[in-house]
């Protein structure tokens, strides 16, 4: 029916609570603020400039524009392949409007985006779709080997002109890079460099982040 087609959301996901926004919002903050000042970083600098020696304040090049949430579903609107079958499937309904402790287990920056990405539990694991990964192999080889749940991200920022989307892209190409190695030992956990303007911070202690499992209808 044109009800059932039209109540479905955007996406589904899940949402950080208010404080926990404004946490994770300032840990992203004090890493971009810090990340830009370290000679590993500039040595790279031109990845994001296109040119040597200048500078770039990366607190400014990223812009925030949705509520800090972690996709785990994209419907548009009931488009999107598996969207109704998503909304019908009894955990999505059994977990809809509970809150959740995610765990962000490390933070990555590149010059279209910056995120963080979440480690899911298996509970968690639950409400993510299968073929998630999959999805992405013709642009991202290799991605769909990745265990299931590699995509989970939350976005903290967009270069001008990035659509969000391009996070979770982002973070599964890191994914299936090398691990380089730690090139600086940070407050916060070791960073390593993975090119062309990759960079990925391994938190030392994960960030919990309380998150209610919810919808979002724009
Ligand atoms: O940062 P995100 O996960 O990336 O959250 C936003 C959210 O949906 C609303 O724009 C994500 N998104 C947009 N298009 C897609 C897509 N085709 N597949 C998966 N996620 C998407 C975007």
């Amino acid at each position: 029916s044109l009800l059932e087609e039209t109540s479905l959301p955007l996406y589904f996901g899940w949402f950080l609570l208010s404080s926990v926004q404004v946490k994770v919002g300032c840990t992203a903050m004090d890493f971009l603020k810090t990340l830009d000042t370290l000679e590993v970083f500039k040595k790279h600098i031109a990845d994001f400039t296109g040119e040597a020696e200048k500078e770039v304040d990366l607190e400014q090049y990223f812009e925030t524009k949705e509520t800090l949430h972690c996709t785990t579903k994209f419907c548009n609107y009931g488009k999107a392949d598996g969207a109704k079958e998503y909304a019908k499937n009894p955990v999505v309904k059994k977990s809809y409007g509970s809150v959740f402790s995610l765990s962000l287990t490390a933070l990555f920056v590149t010059p279209r985006t910056v995120g963080a990405r979440v480690s899911l539990t298996e509970e968690q694991l639950q409400l993510w779709p299968a073929d998630t990964e999959k999805e992405s192999e013709v642009g991202i080889p290799g991605s769909a080997s990745l265990p299931v749940g590699s995509r989970a991200h939350i976005t903290l920022g967009c270069a001008a002109g990035v659509e969000p989307i391009q996070t979770g892209l982002d973070l599964l190409q890191i994914l299936t890079l090398p691990e380089g190695e730690a090139l600086e030992e940070m407050e916060l956990g070791s960073l390593r460099y993975y090119g062309e303007g990759r960079w990925m911070l391994s938190l030392r202690e994960p960030i919990c982040a309380a998150a209610c499992f919810s919808s979002f209808y724009g």
